[in-house]
């Protein structure tokens, strides 16, 4: 299995790449990785970053990819540095992904109902129309409310669901409790155990197991409970052994659960 990984390096604060690269590994991928920005760190909580665009650079990178003809099982993207990148990754899925492969977006956009440091509504725009060319999305609930407009957890799931064949909101904070919520043929609804604390990094740790998951041929269903499995062990993990959480999750330990699911496959 080869999968193409479109996400930023942030050199410190684990997420993105740095993320991307063990764990799909540990899935048993190739991964090929196209970096859309190189970050000092994160921008979710460290002052003074750095951030380097690399706009012009994909565009060689993948000039220079043309000419080895690779073809991906699945193509994952997450943090896109500019709208021009958002079209450039429609392109990359028409050059490189494989018949029949499987594009998987994460609409990187915002947390705790506020759009991260240099994301708009126009950007968000942009996000709803690649998420649009993708197979599967995993929008948190702040997304999935700046893609959709709808606070209401099931109505925002069957406006994703009218655009995208499977959208997963990852994680949404109910009356009845904390619940993920998939469209298969319609919502499915799968109970989530819930740690309490904001851990920086998580959506990137799911994304890329999930990624890995259906990119070995899991159903769904199936990717989905690997997946959360792995996060919530390494979010437990995190909250015992990790005191500033801006600098990402201790996942390392628990990469075991992906290597030994993949053992047979
Ligand atoms: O984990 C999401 C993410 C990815 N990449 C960068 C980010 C963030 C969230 O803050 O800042 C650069």
């Amino acid at each position: 299995m080869r999968i193409l990984a479109i996400n930023d390096i942030s050199c410190v604060g684990k997420c993105s790449l740095t993320v991307a690269l063990p764990v799909l590994s540990a899935c048993g991928a190739t991964v090929d990785i196209l970096p859309t920005a190189l970050l000092s760190t994160h921008t979710g909580g460290f002052k003074g970053y750095t951030f380097l665009n690399l706009d012009e650079e994909m565009k060689k990178i993948c000039d220079h990819w043309e000419s080895l003809g690779l073809r991906y099982d699945v193509i994952y993207s997450g943090y896109l540095g500019s709208r021009a990148q958002i079209e450039f990754v429609k392109d990359v899925k028409r050059r490189f992904l494989k018949e029949g492969g499987k594009v998987v977006v994460d609409p990187v956009l915002g947390d705790n109902f506020k759009f991260y440091a240099g994301f708009d509504e126009e950007f968000a725009a942009g996000m709803r129309s690649l998420c649009a060319e993708a197979d599967y999305i995993l929008p948190n609930e702040t997304e999935a409310y700046l893609l959709t407009g709808e606070r209401d957890y099931s109505k925002a799931l069957a406006a994703l669901a009218a655009f995208c064949p499977h959208p997963v909101i990852t994680g949404a904070d109910t009356a009845e409790g904390y619940f993920l919520y998939a469209w298969e043929d319609g919502e499915y609804r799968m109970p989530l155990k819930k740690v309490e604390g904001n851990f920086h990094g998580a959506g990137d740790v799911f994304a890329s197991a999930f990624s890995g998951c259906i990119g070995g041929g899991y159903s769904l269903r199936d990717a989905l409970s690997l997946s959360t499995e792995f996060t919530y062990r390494s979010i437990l993990r995190t909250a015992e052994e990790v005191e500033d959480k801006k600098y990402g999750m201790n996942y390392e330990k628990e990469l075991w659960i992906l290597t030994d699911a993949f053992k047979g496959k």
